[in-house]
């Protein structure tokens, strides 16, 4: 982490009156940490797009296990891809539906196109891959965000 800059910011009365109530509705205690959190935001969103920068992120998806062999593919799938998948939790919501959240980690390209093949599995309801990367990693340039060779423990 940096040292704390002050910065002065010229706004629009309108756009700051905007951008207040939408800080209250969102239930922020202060501009600086509104700003904070939309840049850190739009930052952490260019960042995940480059194709080789290293994410960590969850996909969740929601799939009823009648459908046939869908908990199996979803399964194999992950098998294929064990390298970007660190862990798996499963919970069975009713007599139908399941709900399952994968951690995922590695190349956000790699994260991406195992997260589209998941949700395009016949019987997968909804599902939502969110990607990020923590502060430190946005201030280093993406491929060299995490260089350490897989697999390790932190
Ligand atoms: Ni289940």
């Amino acid at each position: 982490m940096g040292i704390l800059r002050r910065i002065g910011v010229a706004l629009d009365s309108d756009l700051l009156k905007q951008f207040d109530q939408w800080m209250g509705k969102n239930g922020y205690a202060n501009r600086s940490e509104a700003f904070r959190d939309l840049i850190r935001d739009r930052l952490v969103g260019e960042r995940t797009s480059s194709p080789n920068a290293v994410v960590v992120g969850t996909v969740t998806l929601i799939y009823d296990h009648h459908e046939h062999g869908v908990g199996e593919k979803l399964t194999d799938l992950q098998h294929e891809h064990h390298e970007l998948v660190v862990s798996t939790s499963h919970a069975h919501l009713d007599h139908d539906s399941c709900l399952e959240v994968l951690i995922v980690h590695g190349k956000s390209a790699a994260v991406e196109e195992l997260a589209s093949k998941l949700l395009a599995l016949k019987g997968v309801q909804h599902g939502r891959l969110v990607m990020t990367v923590p502060a430190q990693a946005l201030a280093a340039p993406a491929e060299k965000a995490h260089k350490h060779p897989h697999p390790h423990k932190h």
